[in-house]
């Protein structure tokens, strides 16, 4: 597994429950994979020694984030299968490419343009708001810039920051953020999971509810439309396609991530196979089936300080005393304003009943 985050802990972990020894490796010594893990790597990826040990080592690859650079991605797969390979990494690396390739294959995203330089923000001329976002090495809102007025689009130039290119684009006005998760496998299968809906803080995800509060005909049309996004790339692996609702005859792409996702978490306790188990199969070119729901979910992300709150024993018990939630820590060692440092699944029948739940656990956690 190549970086050693949550989203790898838990593909670490379904792959020792299903017999394998997994390699993690990751320039952080305490990354939260690794403690799942059989072979451990800490150096940087740069590292050409690291390199030839790790691919000898293992059978086969897989990421969990986008920033692990392409270029070793490149150099494993021609020695062992690696899923995804460099097609779909470099595709969801890069905003820029991400986004002709959908409009090239004719799927319907937002109006966006590129920015090379921050003198270009003046593209930026239409009805706003807008979201400028870094091309590359973006994730949980790092990197990203709402303009509400002219003004700010004016002051904006200054404060953009890293290396640029940029891309602006368009807000637009939806119903529901929906994620789909998206399994390929060697030969072809393509599953979807059923659409989560999604709820966003500062970029970053709040509460994730599936099944998604849609009719069925939309339902169909969201699974679909990932389904096709996945199919066009045509890499075997697990991959989640975030898109906006606008309405029911319209939902656009927001963006195409090459792993398992934040808001697949749920399947580990709601469905028969998770979507990290599929990352395993899909990477052993085992089956690749369609999984049965178990129950409802609503995910709640604990983020930066909360974890502090929720790590004292009085808050730990309030929270499971219903009987309906299930607490992950990913084991971080800082905590930083933000951060993903573990989430909480709340079970059961009635999407409405456990999003209050969630809401309450929030509100004990933040003080709000
Ligand atoms: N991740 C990857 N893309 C988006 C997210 N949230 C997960 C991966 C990655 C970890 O977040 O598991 O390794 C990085 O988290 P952090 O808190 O160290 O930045």
């Amino acid at each position: 597994m190549l970086g050693g985050g949550q989203l790898g802990g838990f593909f670490a972990e379904a792959a020792l429950r299903m017999g394998y020894k997994v390699a993690v490796w990751d320039p952080s010594e305490s990354a939260p994979a690794k403690r799942f893990a059989t072979h451990k790597f800490n150096t940087p990826f740069s590292d050409a020694n690291t390199l030839n040990e790790f691919v000898s080592t293992v059978d086969a690859v897989s990421l969990e984030w986008e920033n692990i650079p392409v270029e070793l991605v490149e150099a494993i797969q021609s020695h062992k299968p690696t899923r995804p390979s460099s097609k779909s990494l470099g595709l969801a690396q890069n905003r820029i490419k991400e986004k002709q390739f959908l409009r090239d294959n004719g799927f319907p995203l937002s109006e966006y343009k590129e920015i090379n330089r921050p003198s270009d923000l003046v593209k930026v001329d239409q009805e706003l708001p807008w979201i400028v976002k870094t091309a590359t090495m973006g994730y949980d809102g790092h990197g990203q810039w709402r303009i509400n007025t002219e003004h700010e689009r004016d002051q904006m130039s200054s404060q953009i920051s890293g290396e640029g290119p940029w891309v602006a684009e368009k807000v637009v006005p939806f119903e529901m953020e929906l994620s789909v998760v998206v399994v390929q496998g060697t030969d072809g299968t393509c599953i979807t999971y059923p659409a989560t809906e999604n709820t966003h803080e500062n970029g970053i995800l709040r509460m994730s509810m599936c099944p998604a509060r849609i009719d069925p005909s939309t339902e169909l049309s969201a699974q679909n439309l990932a389904k096709e996004v996945i199919k066009s790339i045509g890499d075997p692996g697990v991959f989640c396609v975030e898109l906006f609702l606008v309405n029911p005859d319209k939902i656009l792409v927001n963006e195409i991530a090459p792993r398992p996702h934040n808001s697949g978490h749920h399947t580990i306790d709601s469905f028969s196979i998770s979507q990290y188990e599929h990352q395993v199969r899909a990477l052993c070119g085992l089956s690749i089936s369609q999984p049965l729901r178990i129950s409802s979910t609503v995910l709640l992300n604990v983020l930066g300080d909360e974890a502090t709150t929720l790590s004292r024993a009085e808050t730990t018990d309030l929270i499971l005393k219903t009987g309906r939630a299930r607490i992950y820590m990913y084991g971080k060692e800082s905590v930083r304003p933000g951060r993903k440092m573990g989430h909480i699944i709340f079970s059961g029948d009635n999407i409405d009943v456990l999003e209050k739940e969630a809401s309450e656990a929030l509100a004990v956690l933040s003080d709000r």
